[in-house]
């Protein structure tokens, strides 16, 4: 099929006619193949889907991809030109985002009839320049004329407090790997005006909600920012997600008693949660009895946790609901009466508390039905601690469900390679199921495999090198060991640990010992703009990679390099080539972590701690082919518990690790950097360090010692990347989706 078509797409004369031919041709392909049908459907409501560039993946997903390649290469073209056309949409933070990318491309795989709802920010998440050293943040128009997303017919009105609007809803199709299409539907409105943000920055007009209102993502991660334009935004998600999901049942035959047996709700961390008092109105208005209706909704949604961390649990305080959502507001408060009465005003169950905020994520507990953690270790520490109120009453609302990712992307994309490789090894059917990988340790001790994963390493690692040399005009050496922390920054994903450890080997390398091998530090980061300390972290880097790079008895040995604007095309690109996979969270903070998956599925070693879903790689992989360090989360929280945790006494009696700090605040940084960050940043590790970096610190040295001697031994080492590749099966996003569906959302 299509050979025509795409040998005459393929001779045409530019890359950007090539990428258009290509995309018309894919999205009509998408609309042949049909769509997934069922009487229930999943709604996946989430204000993020980080969904990357799509022409490749939809290509393999359709089966065209080789077809494609090969009309390309006959023009001289490749696919990886044509891509570079591709805007990239920025619909999302980090890993709450790109875990909703994977969980609607494996839905879709699986057959299963579930479509994400989700907001069209034109402006997307701000993109990252680097300016002195210190981040700037500039917005990133994606939407082009022609592009993935349809525009519908389907409007609806919402209604905020002194305003109305209509929406417009646009979809791109998901297809399934081998499978029908679902949709993704982004809601926008056309009065939206790109115009009102000022050049160069990212700040605009707050008060003009007509113009504002799907201008820009909330760049926070694991944190959260409460401003009122974030409730208009969660509120017309949730009620256009609301009005979609009942007509789409009445179109099915529904008389709205059965909703939930046409449709069920993901409500992927607390930012939908609104969806819940909004379909209850709803139904309300429709005629049926306000207890009827609770009992409805709460068959129908479940909730999804993303982080233990305080500061991002969404409190809104009432004030700010009434502004905004003044129709919702009387079904919230009577959800809350309902809870005090049942539960005799308790406190930690109360939806209002005291000072008159909303606990969003307590109106998920107590009216959905599923509450769910994304590793193993977060759903104990959510029933043992964080949640544990909830666990009490609800015992059987908790449900664990490990995230995963989709290999499609992850490996069969980002990896040709090693995806050629593996189907000539066990043949094609790992592409169907990932558990099939595991037929891969036949090979752990078969010299020619072991030398042709190593081969496909060193094949990454020089497309990398390429690709950022054209990309930022920088060198980085191909036969050094790469090694790798790219994600949010934050400080609980300790990057400043990893700085210190950087800052150890320089002063190393100076008192003379040499590395057996250049190493490459490659880190990748985005700050939430009013974010001073993680702003101040990215500083540091960038300062010790100028140190690091202007001093000849170390820059032969070790080079640091911050991509600027890392995002999922640069992770498809990194990931491959790194040999090390940082994860080194402070042990019980870190949910779930979806890149150590990514990192190990391309045959990465991970140096981390006991934390996330890294337990469960541990696990999987054994003690010889993981570096695991520091304290346990057993220890981190009972620290917390007692407040016993002290930098300033560690930093005083441990003469070692205070040089280490100290050299943030050397001459040599202050001579490339901005003195009042590195001393704010200073003074807030000696004196604060909330995520316990000194507490860790001289057993991460040691253990990354450990890492760069084994690697040493190389046979050793692809021993130890074969068996990473054939236990990675398990973090397919196929088994989570499978999961969800067998015990949460039920679709034939
Ligand atoms: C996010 O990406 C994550 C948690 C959040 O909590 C918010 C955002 Cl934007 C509100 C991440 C977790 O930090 C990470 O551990 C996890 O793997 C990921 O969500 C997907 O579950």
């Amino acid at each position: 099929m299509y050979e025509n078509e795409i040998e005459n797409i393929a001779s045409r004369g530019t890359n950007e006619e090539i990428y258009y031919g290509l995309l018309e041709l894919t999205k009509n392909a998408m609309q042949q193949r049909g769509k997934i049908e069922g009487k229930k459907k999943l709604y996946y409501i989430s204000a993020e889907f980080l969904i990357g560039k799509l022409l490749s993946n939809n290509l393999i997903n359709l089966g065209l991809y080789d077809q494609v390649e090969d009309a390309l290469k006959k023009h001289g073209k490749s696919m990886a030109e044509i891509e570079e056309i591709e805007p990239e949409p920025s619909l999302g933070n980090g890993g709450l985002g790109r875990l909703a990318a994977c969980f609607l491309d494996s839905i879709a795989t699986l057959g299963l009839n579930g479509d994400g709802v989700g907001i069209n920010y034109h402006l997307g998440l701000f993109k990252q320049e680097f300016d002195k050293n210190l981040q700037k943040e500039v917005p990133n128009p994606w939407i082009k004329d022609k592009s993935w997303l349809r525009r519908t017919d389907t409007s609806y009105e919402v209604i905020f407090g002194g305003l109305r609007v209509n929406s417009v809803m646009y979809e791109i199709d998901v297809t399934g790997y081998d499978n029908k299409c679902n949709t993704l539907k982004l809601f926008d409105i056309d009065s939206v005006d790109e115009n009102i943000v000022q050049g160069e920055s990212i700040y605009f007009n707050k008060e003009d909600i007509r113009k504002n209102l799907t201008l820009f993502l909330y760049p926070d991660d694991s944190d959260y920012q409460g401003q009122l334009l974030r409730i208009y935004q969660q509120y017309f998600m949730v009620s256009n997600a609301a009005q979609l999901i009942i007509d789409e049942a009445a179109a099915k035959g529904s008389n709205l008693y059965d909703l939930a047996d046409y449709a069920v709700v993901q409500i992927n961390d607390t930012h939908p949660t609104m969806v819940i008092p909004e379909l209850i109105r709803l139904l309300v208005k429709k005629g049926i009895d306000m207890d009827k209706a609770i009992d409805i909704v709460s068959s129908m949604c479940a909730y999804t946790n993303h982080t233990i961390l305080a500061e991002a649990l969404e409190k809104w305080p009432v004030w700010f609901l009434d502004k905004v959502v003044p129709q919702l507001m009387p079904i919230i408060k009577m959800l809350d009466v309902k809870v005090k009465e049942k539960y005799n005003n308790n406190p930690e169950l109360a939806i209002i508390d005291e000072n008159q905020q909303v606990h969003m994520a307590r109106i998920d507990m107590h009216y959905g039905f599923s509450v769910n953690g994304v590793a193993a270790l977060h759903t104990e520490i959510l029933k043992n601690s964080e949640l544990k109120p909830f666990y009490d009453i609800y015992p059987n609302k908790f449900n664990n469900k490990t995230n995963g990712i989709t290999f499609r992307r992850w490996l069969l994309h980002s990896n040709h390679e090693l995806t050629g490789l593996i189907s000539s090894k066990i043949g094609d059917g790992f592409k169907k199921d990932a558990n099939e990988l595991e037929k891969l340790m036949q090979f752990k001790d078969d010299e020619a495999v072991l030398k042709a994963i190593t081969d496909i390493k060193m094949t990454k690692k020089k497309e990398f090198k390429d690709y950022l040399l054209k990309k930022e005009n920088i060198e980085i050496d191909e036969n050094s060991i790469i090694d790798v922390q790219v994600k949010r920054l934050h400080e609980y994903k300790r990057q400043q640990m990893n700085a210190l450890y950087i800052i150890h080997k320089y002063m190393d390398i100076k008192a003379g010992n040499k590395p057996a091998r250049p190493i490459t530090f490659v880190f990748g980061a985005k700050a939430a703009p009013a974010y001073t300390i993680a702003k101040d972290i990215i500083h540091l880097i960038l300062c010790l990679s100028k140190v690091i790079e202007n001093d000849p008895e170390v820059s032969p040995y070790l080079k640091v390099v911050m991509l600027e604007n890392y995002n999922v095309t640069y992770a498809e690109k990194i990931i491959p080539a790194a040999d090390i996979s940082e994860q080194i969270s402070l042990a019980s903070k870190e949910a779930s972590g979806t890149s150590n998956m990514k990192f190990m599925l391309n045959g990465a070693v991970t140096l981390g701690t006991e934390d996330g879903a890294n337990v469960e790689i541990h696990e999987l992989v054994g003690d010889d082919n993981i570096y695991i360090f520091g304290e346990k989360s057993d220890t981190v929280i009972e620290h917390y518990a007692k407040a016993d945790y002290s930098a300033e006494k560690i930093y005083d009696e441990d003469p070692e690790i205070a040089k280490l700090v100290d050299f943030i605040i050397d001459k040599k940084m202050f001579a490339v950097g901005n003195k009042k960050s590195l001393i704010r940043l200073y003074m807030e590790i000696v004196t604060k360090d909330w995520f316990m970096t000194l507490l860790d610190i001289k057993d991460y040295i040691r253990v990354k010692e450990q890492v760069f001697k084994d690697y040493e031994d190389r046979a050793a080492w692809s021993r130890k990347m074969i068996k990473n590749i054939a236990m990675a099966g398990f973090f397919s996003s196929d088994r989570t989706i499978a999961q969800y569906n067998d015990d949460i959302w039920h679709l034939d």
